[in-house]
């Protein structure tokens, strides 16, 4: 799906930022979708609701929430198809337009849109109402387990006070991932307008012939129509031409798209009275034995998974935050980090593209498969609706240069149900090839977990380990956890695949201290990276480092969890802790390219 732009032929409405607000529960008041919201509070859009109140009902909420704001379409727009696009909505939305159900759609972090030509003119001030439901499942991305699973799995504590109050809690959210489930109108919506025949998606695949880019395209219309497609170069310069819905245009002395060097060039796109323009790079991506190259390059990763995650905003999509972090990506001389455990805001893939950053693109499928039998392997509305969201996130994001690979989750159970695991994960790995019409690689990251029963993560394009050692197991032994990283080392070394790490770290308060390193000071944290990455540095294979997290970042409450993860380099306010310094040395020395020979 093509991001909303304003040109020529196109315009873009912003709605209005701060709606109005009210809690639901399990169900909402029909009533409550056809007039003004009963008592209604003010809530900031884009942002999670739980973060933007100083009560904890807003926090802990379960169950829905409804959003409302006037709608009126100016009169200018008449002319042309229009439509009301959200670019992310956690975790279902049902959308609402004077009282009639313009759709509804599931899962938090793609965009979705509707058509209100054949609607139009509307009233001014049309009562536009979005309810949001943030309740988590077995069969949601990412996944929870409701309260009547949760009762069914129930184990009695032998405590009968305990027992007795477990059974009457009131219904919460229990996720199964480790990171606070925020929810509402999480991205920015829009209203915004086509010509009457209009472009639908445009898809360019670049590759290289020598020194010659070549750029591969394709573009899908409403109806049928001539198709011109024009590049030009950063200078403004008209480099290549090309008619009709498919073609590949040649880029003399290419200038390529690079970690660090990220050239990008204009592709505009007209159909009838219709254009679209979108940026993109030149660069290659394919693995090759035990590397990854970048452009024909052996490419080395630096960085992190990282969390769309901030005070104020919680998960809302935040411009400011965003372009903060891109330049402590390179204050940190990192060049990449994985949309851990989610696709993120379009927003931020715009800025990876301008900065050269490098990102593992990452579905929302975290907890798969844990403690159900494998049911979630057999069960093929799961499958369904982890494979319409790959695509998704693939027609979304395809175009990005600085995407690279797509992760098709985060720590499913894999080793519990080895072969039904693999049988689910195979498909899902063809399907992702065939759906990217320039087959990145694909991965999906593994747990902690007996990798030699694991028969997924070995036919990943690339081996991507999450891995605590010295931390969740031989905690605070720094001689033992090198040990058994080298030792698992070892055993990857004869599957001869690409292998990195895409998480490993430590919880860490700012400011804690000491002499001799322990767990949670910054002294520890450091030599948990040091000695770890010393060990990485012996194998050729090990192909990057992504330290587990950039920041830290809230979670539910939990014994594990003071205030948050703390396992960021930075704070949450983004204040760097001695790790940050001593990665950015390190990554300071490190080249993006043949860092191992
Ligand atoms: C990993 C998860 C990540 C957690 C991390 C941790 O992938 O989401 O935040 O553990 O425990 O297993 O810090």
């Amino acid at each position: 799906m093509l991001k909303p732009e304003a040109n020529k032929a196109r315009t873009v409405l912003s709605l209005p930022s701060v709606w109005d607000f009210q809690l639901a529960g399990e169900t909402f008041d029909s009533a409550w979708v056809r007039h003004p919201l009963p008592d209604p509070t003010p809530m900031a859009v884009p942002g999670s609701y739980n973060s933007q109140k100083a009560t904890a009902a807003y926090r802990d909420h379960y169950g829905w929430a409804v959003y409302q704001t006037r709608l009126t379409v100016p009169s200018a727009f008449l002319t042309q198809r229009v439509w009301l696009r959200f670019g992310g909505v956690t975790h279902r939305a049902q959308v609402f337009l004077n009282g009639e159900l313009l759709g509804e759609h599931r899962g938090g972090f793609l965009p979705f849109e509707f058509e209100l030509t054949a609607r139009l003119p509307l009233p001014e001030g049309a009562l536009l109402t979005v309810a949001v439901d943030n309740r988590i499942d077995f069969t949601t991305l990412p996944v929870g387990t409701s309260p009547a699973e949760a009762q069914a799995a129930y184990q009695p504590s032998g405590v009968p006070s305990i027992d007795v109050a477990e059974a009457r809690r009131a219904p919460f959210n229990r996720p199964n991932f480790d990171f606070f489930n925020f929810a509402g109108i999480h991205r920015p919506v829009c209203l915004y307008t086509t010509p009457q025949t209009y472009i639908q998606d445009v898809a360019v695949t670049p590759s290289l012939d020598g020194t010659t880019g070549l750029l591969r395209y394709s573009v899908t219309t409403s109806g049928a129509t001539a198709v011109s497609v024009t590049v030009q170069d950063q200078a403004g310069v008209i480099c290549a031409k090309a008619t009709g819905p498919n073609g590949v245009l040649r880029l003399q002395n290419a200038h390529l798209w690079a970690p660090g060097k990220p050239y990008l060039y204009q592709v505009t796109v007209t159909a009838a009275a219709d254009r679209y323009q979108l940026a993109v790079g030149v660069r290659t991506v394919q693995v090759s034995g035990t590397k990854l190259l970048i452009n024909g390059e052996p490419f080395y990763f630096k960085g992190f998974g990282k969390h769309e995650d901030a005070a104020v905003h919680g998960r809302g999509e935040d411009d400011c935050q965003n372009v903060l972090d891109v330049d402590l990506i390179h204050w940190l001389n990192a060049n990449s980090f994985r949309t851990s455990h989610y696709p993120y805001a379009e927003e931020m893939y715009d800025l990876c593209d301008r900065a050269g950053i490098v990102i593992i693109d990452e579905v929302p499928a975290v907890g798969l498969g844990w403690g159900q039998d494998g049911r979630a392997y057999r069960d093929p509305a799961i499958y369904a609706n982890h494979a319409k969201t790959l695509q998704d996130m693939i027609a979304r994001d395809k175009n990005h240069p600085s995407v690279v690979m797509w992760s098709l989750a985060n720590e499913a159970a894999l080793d519990q149900h080895p072969t039904l695991a693999r049988d689910y994960f195979h498909r899902l790995y063809e399907l992702a090839h065939v759906s990217d019409p320039a087959s990145r690689p694909v991965t999906g990251v593994s747990y902690p977990n007996d990798y030699q029963k694991d028969l997924t993560t070995r036919t990943m394009d690339v081996v991507c380990l999450n891995r605590y050692y010295g931390w969740y197991n031989l905690s605070g032994d720094l001689d033992a956890a090198c040990d058994a990283l080298a030792v698992e080392l070892d055993w990857w070394a004869a599957q001869h695949k690409p292998v990195m790490l895409t998480e490993y770290g430590a919880d860490t308060i700012a400011g804690l201290h000491n002499v001799v390193p322990g767990m949670f000071d910054e002294e520890f944290q450091v030599a948990y990276y040091r000695r770890l990455n010393a060990v990485l540095d012996r194998y050729p294979f090990v192909i990057g480092e992504q330290a587990w997290n950039f920041a830290d970042f809230a979670t539910i409450q939990g014994t594990l969890r003071v205030d948050g993860n703390k396992k960021g380099l930075f704070t949450r306010d983004r204040r760097p802790k001695m790790a940050a310094h001593y990665f950015k040395d390190r990554w300071a020395a490190v080249p993006d390219f043949g860092y191992k020979r």
